[in-house]
This record gives C-alpha cells, sequence and structure tokens, in this order.
C-alpha cells in the first residue's frame, strides 16, 4: 500500500481525497497557496506545504513546487484531483520522470485523450459509437471541407482538436458560412490552445449529456459503474448530476457499457474514468473522454456502494480490480446538486466569509464540502463550496429529499445558488426527466422574462 501521498488539489476534492487516504491508513501532504491556509483538509492532513500565492498559475498549476513538495516530505505519490493539473499529461510524465506515482492515468493515454481528433480516432477504432464527423483534421482545401460537410448534413459543428468542455467550437448551419467557421475557429484554438488543428461533426440538436464511469487496473481488468446524466448545465458549467440516467435500460446501459470496458483495456487505460456521450433519439454518441476524477462522482458511489476515490488509490497502488462487473449493482436513485458561492440570478461569484454554516442530514444525504462556520472563501478559485448529494430507493425520494435538505442548508455571510436549486427541484420539466442540455438555459430565459422564479 501506499505510505503518503501529496494533495494537489483545494476545497472539497482536497478533502475527499484525504479522507479516503486516511481511510487506507495512508498519510497524507496538503500543498495550498496563502490565499488557503483556512482550508479544511490543510489542517487534517499530516503535513502541509505553502507553494505558493493565491493565483493558481503560481501554487496548483506550479509543477517544480508540487514536486518539490513530494520531495520534501518523502511522499510516493500525487492525486491531481480534478481541474488544474489533473488532466496536463506533461505534468504526469514529470511526476513519473521524478519517481513518484501519479494518480491517474499513464501520460501518454492522457495526452491521447486531450487530443480530441486522436481521441475520437482511438475510440472508433475500439468500436464506440461516435457523433458522424470528418474522422480527422480537416485541411486547408475548402473544396473537401465542403463536400465533408455535404456528407454529414447540415448543421455541423467545427471543434477544436485541442479544446473540449465546450472552448473552441462555432456551430454552421449553411455552406456559405462553413469557410469563415473554419478559419475563425482555427485561429481561435491556435491562440488558446496553441494547436490550430480544428475538426468537423454532424451537430446534434438536442441531446442530453450521459456519461459512463469506469475503473481499470492497468492490468487487463476493467469495469463500468454505469451512467450519470449532466444535462442539467449553463455555459458548460454543470448543475445537477443524477445516477442512474432518466429512461436508460439495463440492456442499453449494458451495451454501452460493455463497449467502454472493451475500449479502456484496448487503449491501456489505468485508473478512474469518464466516457462523454451525446444522448439523441436512444442512441449515445461519443463526444471526450475525461480521464481524472470527476466533480459529480459522487451520485455513482451512492447507487453503485463503490468508493471511486478509495479505487484509485487501490489501482495507483498496484493492486488489480477487486470488484468484478457482475459485483456492479445500481441502486436507487442519486442527485447531486452543486452548491457555488454566487448570485442564484445574476450568476455572478460571491466571495467572502462565511458567518455560519449549518449542513442538511438525515437518511441518504451526504455533504461534501470545506466549508465551516467563518470560513472565508477566496476570490482566486472556481466559486463552488460543496455538493449537496442525496440517495433514495427512486427518482421521487431522491427529489424529496434533495428538497427537505436545500431547505435544511444555511450558508450565511455570502450568497449561494441554493434558492436556484430549489427551483430546479421544484421544476415540472426536471421533476419529469430526461431534459436535454438546453433545458435549463431555456427554463432561465424563460423565468427572466416573465421576471418570476422557474417551476
Ligand atoms: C456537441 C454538441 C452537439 N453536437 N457536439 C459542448 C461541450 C463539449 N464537451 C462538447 N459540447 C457539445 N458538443 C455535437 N456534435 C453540443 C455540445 C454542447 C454541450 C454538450 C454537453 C453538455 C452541454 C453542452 C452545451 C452546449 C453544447
Amino acid at each position: 500500500m501506499l505510505d503518503k501521498v501529496v494533495i494537489a488539489n483545494r476545497g472539497e476534492i482536497a478533502l475527499r481525497v484525504l479522507r479516503a487516504c486516511h481511510t487506507l491508513g495512508i498519510k497524507t501532504v496538503a500543498v495550498h497557496s496563502t490565499a488557503d491556509r483556512n482550508l479544511k483538509h490543510v489542517g487534517m492532513a499530516d503535513e502541509s506545504v505553502c507553494i505558493g500565492p493565491p493565483p493558481a498559475a503560481e501554487s496548483y498549476l506550479n509543477v517544480p513546487a508540487i514536486i518539490a513538495a513530494a520531495e520534501v516530505t518523502d511522499a510516493q505519490a500525487i492525486h491531481p484531483g480534478y481541474g488544474f493539473l489533473s488532466e496536463n499529461a506533461d505534468f504526469a510524465e514529470r511526476v513519473e520522470k521524478s519517481g513518484f506515482i501519479f494518480i491517474g492515468p499513464t501520460a501518454d493515454v492522457i495526452r491521447l485523450m486531450g487530443d480530441k481528433v486522436e481521441a475520437i480516432r482511438a475510440m472508433k477504432a475500439a468500436g464506440v459509437p461516435c457523433v458522424p464527423g470528418s474522422g480527422g483534421p480537416l485541411g486547408e482545401d475548402m473544396v473537401a471541407n465542403t463536400k465533408i460537410a455535404r456528407e454529414i448534413g447540415y448543421p455541423v459543428i467545427i471543434k477544436a482538436a485541442g479544446g473540449g468542455g465546450g472552448r473552441g467550437m462555432r456551430v454552421v448551419h449553411t455552406e456559405a458560412h462553413l469557410s469563415n467557421a473554419i478559419q475563425m475557429t482555427k485561429s481561435e484554438a491556435k491562440a488558446a490552445f496553441g494547436n490550430g488543428e480544428v475538426y468537423m461533426e454532424k451537430f446534434l440538436e438536442n441531446p442530453r449529456h450521459v456519461e459512463i464511469q469506469v475503473l481499470a487496473d492497468g492490468q487487463g481488468n476493467a469495469i463500468h459503474l454505469g451512467e450519470r446524466d449532466c444535462s442539467m448545465q449553463r455555459r458548460h458549467q454543470k448543475v445537477v448530476e443524477e445516477a442512474p440516467a432518466p429512461g436508460i435500460s439495463a440492456e442499453q446501459r449494458a451495451e454501452i457499457g460493455k463497449v467502454c470496458v472493451e475500449a479502456c483495456l484496448r487503449i491501456g487505460y489505468r485508473g478512474a474514468g469518464t466516457f462523454e456521450f451525446l444522448y439523441e433519439n436512444g442512441r449515445f454518441y461519443f463526444i471526450e473522454m475525461n480521464t481524472r476524477i470527476q466533480v459529480e462522482h459522487p451520485v455513482t458511489e451512492l447507487i453503485t456502494g463503490v468508493d471511486l476515490v478509495r479505487e484509485q488509490l487501490l489501482i495507483a497502488a498496484g493492486e488489480k480490480l477487486s470488484i468484478r462487473q457482475e459485483d456492479v449493482v445500481l441502486n436507487g436513485h442519486a442527485i447531486e446538486c452543486r452548491v457555488n458561492a454566487e448570485d442564484p440570478d445574476t450568476f455572478m461569484p460571491s466571495p467572502g466569509t462565511v458567518k455560519r454554516f449549518e449542513a442538511p442530514g438525515g437518511p441518504g444525504v451526504r455533504v461534501d464540502t470545506h466549508v465551516y462556520d467563518g470560513y472565508r472563501i477566496p476570490p482566486n478559485y472556481d466559486s463552488m463550496i460543496g455538493k449537496l448529494i442525496v440517495h433514495g430507493r427512486d427518482r421521487a425520494t431522491a427529489i424529496a429529499r434533495m428538497r427537505i435538505a436545500l431547505s435544511e442548508m444555511v450558508v450565511e455571510g455570502i450568497k449561494t445558488n441554493v434558492p436556484l436549486q430549489q427551483r430546479i427541484m421544484a421544476d415540472g420539466g426536471f421533476q419529469a426527466g430526461g431534459q436535454n442540455i438546453h433545458y435549463l438555459e431555456r427554463r432561465i430565459a424563460e423565468a427572466k422574462e416573465k421576471a418570476i422564479g422557474i417551476g
């Protein structure tokens, strides 16, 4: 087993990783910026190292400082959490070359999945269903590009190979706009990602975002843990996630899950991972793979009983997967509401001191947060301050539990999006289930027009 792990992250996920380490008897090193000396997990870690000033570029993205922290504390492994350096192949490589274990896939696999053109190529070869598309980068020849678009059929979407998560994309509805859209997306991609490569896909107009969770040990064993529906989003920020996805049958789940497992084995995947799909008219279309633990991992944990962060640590320690596919049994329904320090109507960040904090509780209620009474939220990082996750025997029970949990939640001194989450839980469309990726934004716009709350 690992002896000591550096947690290269902050906030709720750093605390989540610390708890998984301590449960396995692994010692922890918290690395933090000067703005984060008051973080809950910093006080709980066996050791802590300040790695730089508040801006993430000088602290949580400071590769030499993080590796130096692992060296001076004599740690064996580094857990990157999500965001920051978690999907940075160069970081993973530097960690391994410095003699530490990167808790995640190999640098090569992270690099492969970071290039969306190459990721799709690899997945297609492994039998994963993808969106009809160019199947490779677009060249300069507009005659050829026009032919590809005609074959796919408009509308099409131009995406940057170096993008992902909603960055560097452009929808094209007619041939007259194709050339410009390609040129613009290319130049923006070159500036933003240092890679001007773009590709083309059929633009799916009303898909849901459904993703499959996998675990692989890198020793020939892989399993899937079902899916999550993350369609409730605004500006590419997920707001509510749930598992299982409404309306997905056990047969469909087993089929797409098996495809993902086989792809994991084919590419030599190791660790926890997520296959992101668009889901439309009963079909799955692969778009990207995330090579990290995700924010919304708890909904999968609640319906499967599998501790995903514990599994990440065991895999990193070189153990074989102890869970077989037939051991993964889905139980009930789980919903996660992200709690953000932001105005629930304007979405403006609302950092500051939390004067009073009361977490909800009761059967099937889980709160993943680093917030405590008197905690000062720094303005330097993203506004998510925690997650409220509920579990029930069915979706209606989970919604009922979430509504009570949200009503019990007390966060004084700052604004939070809890009122927005309450309106979502009370909304008829959300309660019906299976809404597409545009639903929340349309519902918010509609409510704004009428100057009334949604629901
Ligand atoms: C798409 C799409 C429709 N058709 N690709 C946005 C984030 C990035 N991961 C991929 N995205 C999309 N790709 C095709 N071919 C629509 C989106 C999209 C989206 C996807 C998932 C969740 C929210 C979204 C919001 C807007 C657009």
